[in-house]
């Protein structure tokens, strides 16, 4: 790692507020992009910008007791990381999953202030969730762990102090209970969270959001190169929430989706998805909730453990399950199958071994913090929408994300070193975030 212009021994540093090997790794990947940035700026030294940005506001760990279908009672750990207001509101999903840990959240809440300053809305970054493990609970169980989990964060939140959302295993149903729950104990409908169900404030659009901003995203550095989308095969990791929808416009775009994903295995069409096999794929995860194994798709191979990486040709790959699926040996398969794009629907889903594959190949590489900003570029329109007591339509709604990605796009750009001809879109989106955020941290002053 290269040194920072850091005042104090960044190692130690980073261990102190969390050991974890999540949060290591995105620090290490920001120092390196930001630390010429930060030997040529005076006030960014002298107000220590660094080191304030890596330690938390604050982190909020607490108990969550719910009883289950049986009468038993279950004990799990909540958190909510409120890492910087200095934009906005703590702004940033919750993740329901049982391998979530204060590391995991750590990280997401580090990456989630880049991508939001990347927006430019004003939104500060947070993160929080559960070690609760949703699947094959009934909805009853989901509800009272919702509520029990809010019965403790109602206190942490509010429309202009903190306004969480929906991560993996947290989306509409999630989202409903909780704020159902912060209803009923504060009185208030001030719009606290988002990707709200459409009749308790939702946005039209938002469901959509992540994923479609992906493919913007992906689309604009295919344009930016010269190229476009259409007519190629496209690999995508997960059948969640960002990789349903990133298929969804994907195939509208003339593109042929290729894979999908769930932690069971992967499927795979020669040929690429149709659109009646998507919708039935859409019903089956978002209603259904169902396992990929058992999905009978008709033309759609199946590989059980296996992640999509090197099963099939293809020229463009959106990881959209979880974090480090792409390691260096599946960058390595990637390229050899024929990708050329990659853009991270995921948070850090590429370990900093696959980027590096990447840079020396040549792959056109767009990093979570900004090819998959769309999902909380949208919920700061919700917050608007619920502020401005009006709705917006659809059409409104996707539009403005589309110009937000295209701004993103252009920021990385303006920001990014080039190597023979390859626009480095990694190093691009940390200095774009991260100059946003030291320039508000030297004007509040200390
Ligand atoms: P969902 O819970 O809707 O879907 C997650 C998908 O990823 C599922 O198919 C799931 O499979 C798979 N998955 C999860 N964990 C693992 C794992 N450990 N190994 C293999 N597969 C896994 O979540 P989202 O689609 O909302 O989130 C996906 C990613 O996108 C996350 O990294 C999230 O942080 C990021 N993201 C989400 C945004 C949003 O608006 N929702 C915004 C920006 C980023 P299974 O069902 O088998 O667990
Ligand atoms: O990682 C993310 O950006 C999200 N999970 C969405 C956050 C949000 O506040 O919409």
């Amino acid at each position: 790692m290269k040194t920072v212009a850091c005042s104090y021994d960044l190692s130690a540093l980073i261990d102190a507020v969390n050991p974890g090997a999540l949060y290591r790794s995105a620090i290490e990947e920001v120092a390196e992009s930001v630390s010429a940035v930060i030997e040529a700026n005076k006030a960014y030294q002298r107000a220590r910008v660094f080191e304030r940005l890596l330690i938390p506001d604050r982190v909020i760990r607490f108990r969550v007791e719910w009883v289950n279908d049986q009468g038993g009672v279950e004990v799990n750990f909540g958190w909510r990381i409120e890492h910087t207001n200095v934009l906005g509101p703590y702004k940033g999903g919750l993740r329901f999953h049982p391998s979530v840990t204060e590391d995991t959240l750590h990280f997401l809440a580090y990456e989630q202030c880049f991508k939001n300053a990347l927006t430019g809305q004003p939104i500060g970054g947070g993160k929080g969730g559960s070690n609760f493990d949703p699947k094959g609970k009934s909805d009853n169980e989901v509800m009272r762990f919702c509520q029990a989990f809010m019965r403790e964060l109602y206190r942490h939140i509010g429309p202009s102090v903190d306004v969480p959302a929906g991560d993996i295993g947290v989306g509409g149903r999630e989202i409903g209970f909780l704020y159902g729950q912060y209803m009923k104990i504060t009185k208030e409908r001030d719009g606290v969270l988002t990707g709200k169900p459409l009749g308790l404030g939702g946005l039209l659009g938002r469901t959509q959001a992540t994923g479609y901003g992906t493919v913007a995203f992906a689309q604009a550095m295919l344009r930016h190169s010269g190229d476009s989308i259409e007519g190629k095969r496209v690999m995508i990791s997960g059948s969640g929430n960002v990789a349903l929808y990133a298929a969804e416009l994907a195939m509208e775009k003339g593109a042929h989706v290729v894979t999908m994903s769930d932690s069971g295995g992967s499927i795979s069409f020669d040929k690429g998805m149709t659109r009646e096999q998507l919708e039935e794929l859409i019903e089956f995860k978002e209603v259904q909730r169902g396992r990929l194994k058992d999905w009978s798709g008709a033309g759609a191979n199946y590989h059980p453990e296996a992640r999509p990486w090197s099963l099939v040709d293809a020229d463009v790959a959106l990881p959209c399950a979880t974090q480090h699926e792409v390691e260096r040996d599946d960058a390595a398969a990637m390229v050899d199958r024929g990708v050329c794009v990659v853009a991270e629907g995921a948070n850090m889903p590429c370990t900093h071994q696959a980027r590096s594959v990447f840079h020396e190949k040549g792959v056109l590489f767009g990093p979570g913090k900004a090819a998959n900003a769309g999902g909380v570029a949208s919920s700061c329109f919700e917050m608007s929408q619920n502020a401005s007591h009006s709705t917006w339509t659809k059409e409104h709604s996707l539009d403005r994300l589309t110009s937000v990605m295209m701004d993103i796009h252009e920021q990385c750009v303006a920001n990014a070193p080039t190597t023979n001809g390859v626009v480095d879109y990694g190093v691009g989106a940390d200095r774009g975030g991260f100059i946003k955020l030291a320039d508000a941290i030297v004007a509040m002053g200390v």
